[in-house]
């Protein structure tokens, strides 16, 4: 079904808004990734368009991150398709010519954070309990090559290499406080800052402001894409060891639990 992402593009400012609509927890799904690159790639085309929010529709959570399930007993071909699908959300968001802002207005672990770090830009409601990193290590599992050089790209090396090794999820001031995020805002006024930043952005020349984009993440970017085969195949030998299995059974009932 085509309805996870709610796309709402303001004519006058050339901003859109791509709100997570998929319920319990905005976790990234295959069908989800799907339908986030297509409506990403309209926006992308259209040159009515030159800078896309990325924020929650779900209260309280951005997005769980990928979809646990889908790491789950399922087939190689299955696992080799939704890793291609996770590679082609960060190569277009990290990729993107557009203006980038996430309005992080809930928790946002693992690869909920990945989309926040691919962005040019991070505004979070100012909420304490709400927490935001790449908490790999603590599923057992491991943040590919390119989820690390991306955090690394916005924290620097020795806050993340402590954060990925202890798989840290941060409170909002915490993440402040280490640059995850470039400031907080209390929730209601996260669309109009993130709105406002936009437009300071674009405020320059977009050929100078792209160039440089690029210039800066283009590296990063290429080693993903002469990797990707391979890269998917370490995901598949990865994620079809028992003892990863294992791993991920157990935190799927430790959430379940957590619950009741
Ligand atoms: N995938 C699938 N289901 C999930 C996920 C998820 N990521 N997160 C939560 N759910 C499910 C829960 O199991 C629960 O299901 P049910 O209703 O059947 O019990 C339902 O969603 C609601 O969850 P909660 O009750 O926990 O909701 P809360 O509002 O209390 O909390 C949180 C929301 C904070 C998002 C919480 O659910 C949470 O912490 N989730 C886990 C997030 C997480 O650790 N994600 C990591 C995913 S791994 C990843 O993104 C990168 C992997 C890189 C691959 C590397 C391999 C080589």
């Amino acid at each position: 079904s085509n309805n996870k992402i709610l796309v709402e593009l303001d004519e006058g400012s050339g901003i859109a808004t791509m709100k997570l609509k998929s319920p319990p927890v905005n976790s990234l799904s295959l069908d989800f990734l799907t339908e986030f690159c297509i409506s990403l790639e309209k926006l992308e085309n259209n040159r009515g368009c030159r800078g896309v929010i990325f924020t929650s529709a779900i209260p309280k959570v951005f997005s769980s991150g990928l979809d646990i399930t889908e790491m789950c007993r399922k087939s190689t071909e299955h696992y080799a398709e939704f890793w291609r699908a996770v590679q082609e959300m960060w190569l277009r968001v990290y990729g993107s010519n557009m203006v980038t802002v996430a309005a992080i207005n809930g928790s946002s672990p693992a690869g909920g954070c990945l989309l926040a770090l691919s962005c040019d830009y991070r505004i979070m409601a100012e909420n304490p309990k709400f927490s935001i990193g790449l908490n790999e290590a603590q599923l057992g599992i491991v943040a590919p090559f390119w989820f690390k050089d991306t955090f690394v790209n916005v924290v620097g090396h020795r806050v993340a290499e402590r954060s990925l090794q202890l798989g840290c999820l941060h409170s909002a001031p915490e993440a402040l406080r280490i640059g995850l995020v470039d400031e907080l805002v209390p929730e209601e006024k996260l669309q109009d800052k993130a709105a406002a930043v936009i437009a300071q952005w674009l405020a320059l020349p977009d050929h100078a402001r792209q160039l440089t984009k690029s210039m800066m993440r283009k590296s990063v970017l290429d080693r993903l894409v002469a990797h990707r085969e391979e890269d998917i195949q370490n995901f598949i030998s990865f994620i079809t060891k028992e003892s990863i299995q294992k791993s991920l059974h157990m935190y799927m009932e430790m959430l379940k639990k957590k619950k009741g």
